[in-house]
């Protein structure tokens, strides 16, 4: 039997990802996929309720204690994504470590310092970054309500996205697609599924580890 695909959905703050992630869920089921959402932080773990907690500014940890935090939140469903990938389960994940880096080596630490603790996660297949100036999410619903959703640290974490693109591009080998999110939901969707679609078939190549 041949593996599920791995899909990661990255993106900056109000990109779209929970919807894209859902409408894609739906279309991948309806092409007759088993398929699994994930979504990172996981807010249901114990530690992604410390994640939640920080992110809602109720407590405060050193930037370096809440990126590990972020990461043992994936390492916790690792095996997991593994296993599924591995029964034949596409995995759909709104955001993933590329996050975690992002994130963090926008406020200042290395970007080797924060990549080191997800060497070795199941890597994915395809990675569909949605695209979109900070100015424009910053008019979508729901913005300025968490701890890093401020249009200056937005624009750091677009470059190190830039950064993280290309090196996944090259020497990495996962297909990383930049996807211009600032267009209307459906235009995107569409875009996203003509990307997906040359995952419909066999996945036969050994799930890789990220930066092995
Ligand atoms: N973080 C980290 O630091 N380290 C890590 O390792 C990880 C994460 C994994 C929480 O992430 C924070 O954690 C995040 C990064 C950090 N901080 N920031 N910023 P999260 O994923 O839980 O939360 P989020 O980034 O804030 O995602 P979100 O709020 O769920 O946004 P979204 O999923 O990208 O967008 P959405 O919910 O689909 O849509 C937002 C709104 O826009 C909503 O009203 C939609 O109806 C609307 N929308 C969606 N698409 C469109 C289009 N195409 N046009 C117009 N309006 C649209």
């Amino acid at each position: 039997m041949s593996r599920g695909a791995f899909i990661v959905i990255e993106g900056l703050d109000r990109s779209g990802k929970t919807t894209q992630t859902a409408i894609l869920c739906e279309q991948l089921e309806k092409a007759g996929k088993p398929v699994k959402l994930l979504k990172f932080p996981d807010r249901t773990t114990a530690i992604g309720k410390m994640i939640d907690a920080y992110l809602r500014s109720q407590s405060e940890l050193d930037d370096r204690a809440i990126h590990l935090l972020f990461s043992a939140n994936r390492w916790e469903l690792a095996s997991q994504i593994e296993k599924s990938l591995q029964e034949g389960t596409t995995i759909v994940c709104d955001r993933y470590a590329f996050s975690g880096i992002a994130f963090s080596a926008s406020k200042g630490l290395s970007y080797e310092w924060c990549r080191a603790p997800d060497i070795s996660l199941p890597s994915p297949d395809l990675v569909l970054f949605l695209d979109i100036p900070p100015e424009k999410a910053k008019e979508r619903g729901g913005y300025g309500e968490e701890r890093y959703e401020k249009e200056e640290m937005q624009k750091k974490v677009r470059q190190v996205f830039g950064r993280i693109g290309d090196e996944m591009t090259g020497a990495e080998g996962v297909k990383w697609i930049v996807v211009d999110a600032g267009r209307d939901q459906e235009t995107v969707s569409k875009d996203i599924w003509s990307n997906v679609e040359g995952f419909l078939g066999e996945v036969s190549r050994p799930i890789r580890r990220l930066w092995d």
